[in-house]
Parts: C-alpha cells; structure tokens; sequence
C-alpha cells in the first residue's frame, strides 16, 4: 500500500509510559471501548468524562452479531473517573450520563418533539472550566441528525443542557474564557452541498461565538482538509484550547482515507486514519490563525494505536485502529501540556510536551 504521508509524532511529545491510561477493564460497569474522553482540573483534582460504548467485546463476537443482524453496540453512555495525579484513574461505580437520563436532560431543549423518540445516542464529551463551573459539550445522533451542544454541572450528578445545535454538527469545544465579553467554541459543521474539492466528507472546522452558552452566532470558518498536506477527508476539533501568551494553543483531528486499507480493526474494512494537529489562534481575535503546522502533531505509531506488535499479555483489540482522537488538553503550572486522546476507538491514552516546545513547533521555530 502507498505510503500515508508524513506519518510523524513531533519528537518533543512523549506517550505516557502508563499508557492505555483508562481501558474497558477499568470500568466496573458494562463496557468494551472506552475512549474520546474530555478532561479538566478542578480544585486540584483531575476529571474525566468518557465515551463507554458496551456490546461485543471482540471483533469475532463484532462480526458474529453483525452475521445474526444484531446490532453491534448495545448502547453507549458516559463513564465519569477522577484521579490525583492526571496518570492514574479510578472509574464511579455508575455512569454519568445514560441514554436514558439524556432523554431527559436533552427534554427542555427539544419543546417541539418527544426526545424520546428522537435522541439514539449521547457521546465524546468535552469538558471546559469555566469561572468555576464545568462545561460539557458532547455530541447527540437524533433521527434529525447530528447536533453538537452544551451542558453544565457543579457535581457531575446533576446536569443542565444549555443548548444543542442545528444539524449537522459536532466536536465542539469551549473556550476557557470569554474572548471580547463572548464565549466562544470551535465546532464541525457538516458541508454537503458546494465544497467538492475532496472526495471524502466535507466536515471542517468552524469558530462561533455567544452571549449566553445558549445562543450562538457570529459563525467563521477556520480550516479544511484541503489545507493539510496529510489529509484527505473530514477534519474537526480537538480538546479544548489553552491560552498562552502568544494565542490560543489548539489540536484538531484530521483523516486520511484509503479505501485499499482493507481490515484494520473489527471492521471488514476500516478505511481511515485518524491523526492530531496542532495550531495557533489569536488571542483577541480567536478565528484567525496565527500558526499552523504542517505536520501531524501525533500519528498513530504503537501498539494500542495501531493494533500492531500488541504485548500479547495485555489482550489488546483495537476497535477502529489508526485513530487519534484528541479531547483533553491541560496546562500545568509548569509549563506541561498533558493532551488526553482516544486511541483506535478503544482506550483513552496520553501524551506530554513542554507548552514551550509546542508553541515553537507551531511556529516552525525549531
Ligand atoms: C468520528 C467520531 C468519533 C470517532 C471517530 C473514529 O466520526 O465518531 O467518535 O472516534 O469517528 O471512528
């Protein structure tokens, strides 16, 4: 198969060595993948709200249930783990968030229709601080389509859905604070008319403004596939940014397809790979981009992200593999950026790198 083009890790990133961080026999419920998790620090405590998707645990039990035309999840819902340290985790007896408790708290937005009927699917949480509160953007399937929104608690027991967006829509993330008296996100509207210049999905990474959590407006285009020399279909956001004092430090994910790809994971075919990118916005005007780097930040290179020269002791089976999927992104006191991504769909794993060293690496400074 042709070489996948600059395939590279940016050398100064280091994978944690506890990695898999967070796997599904960490989950004292029902689970087979945990992954796309959001992260944040509060009260010196470190927080993580994952994807658990439960149902076959393998690929042979995968391909067995899709031959008898069983569904191939049960269901997916929101696992909730802390940890001191950011490294080691200790999952809640219970999830967070169920289909169910969704249902309900999606109720008060959706006045026109019973949810009921309409949400199938709750998942890739994103968590933001924000003057003390914890923000959760997270991504909804309804029967109307994909629609990305914004939820907050104080306890991660009790929620309020702010809002949630028109179709399509996802992978949103807020600002840490209010730019110019606004919060703000990145977030992936889905383009399916005009933009023919790839021949994979269209999706592309978008800025947007509010006043409230609740309305938002002022939509600006940021970046597209067709600007990466490594990829070449949809693109998103990552984790949520941080500020630094040369602009908003953001990763994105963006995917290179290959139909020839053939088996990698418990699909028949699993046709995309996943990879992280890196980039710089302004401070006071956060939809420009001040920097962009053109190279991946983080390809999938190791075993728990490419299924490849798996440890047989440890039973690994990637799900999707090839797949990078960046949520989380802190920045310690000092100077550490801890970047919290789902690998091959699977397990939630981590990477460091000096906020220096990034911030030079964007700017192509060494
Ligand atoms: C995206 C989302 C992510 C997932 C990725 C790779 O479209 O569904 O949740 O990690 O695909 O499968």
């Amino acid at each position: 198969m042709e070489q996948i083009p600059l395939n590279t890790t940016a050398p100064f990133l280091t994978r944690h060595p506890a990695n898999p961080l967070l796997k599904a026999a960490d989950v004292p419920y029902r689970s087979s993948l945990c992954f796309n998790a959001g992260v944040c620090k509060l009260q010196g405590r470190y927080v993580m709200v994952f994807r658990n998707d439960f149902g076959a645990t393998s690929g042979d039990e995968f391909l067995a249930r899709e031959a008898q035309g069983l569904p191939r999840f049960d269901g997916t819902n929101l696992g909730l783990a802390f940890s001191d340290d950011g490294i080691a985790w200790k999952v809640e007896p219970k999830p967070c968030i169920t289909l169910e408790s969704a249902k309900h708290l999606i109720a008060p937005i959706m006045r026109s229709q019973d949810p009921g009927i309409h949400l199938q699917r709750f998942y890739d949480p994103r968590l933001t601080v924000i003057d003390h509160r914890v923000y959760m953007c997270f991504a909804i399937d309804t029967n109307q389509g994909l629609r990305g929104g914004v939820a907050v608690t104080d306890d991660f027991e009790h929620w309020e859905v702010l809002s949630a967006s028109v179709p399509d829509n996802r992978n949103m993330v807020l600002f840490p604070e209010k730019v110019a008296g606004r919060y703000c996100r990145f977030e992936r509207p889905v383009n399916s008319y005009g933009g023919t210049w790839l021949a994979g999905d269209q999706a592309q990474m978008w800025w947007s403004a509010s006043p409230d959590l609740r309305h938002w407006g002022d939509a600006q285009h940021l970046l597209g596939s067709y600007e990466l020399e490594w990829a070449n279909d949809k693109m998103g956001p990552g984790a949520p940014p941080i500020k630094t004092p040369e602009g908003w430090l953001t990763t994105f994910h963006a995917v290179w397809r290959d139909e020839r790809r053939g088996r990698h994971g418990w699909e028949e075919a699993w046709p995309k790979v996943y990879r992280a990118g890196l980039m710089l916005m302004d401070l006071e005007q956060p939809w420009k981009i001040k920097a962009l780097r053109q190279e991946p930040l983080l390809s999938p290179e190791v075993w728990y992200e490419t299924g490849e020269g798996v440890p047989p002791e440890t039973g690994f089976e990637g799900f999707r593999n090839h797949v990078i999927f960046p949520g989380g992104m802190l920045l310690e006191d000092s100077g550490e950026v801890k970047i919290y991504y789902g690998a091959a769909d699977t397990v939630e794993c981590l990477a460091t790198a000096d906020v220096g060293d990034l911030l030079n690496w964007v700017q192509q400074r060494g």
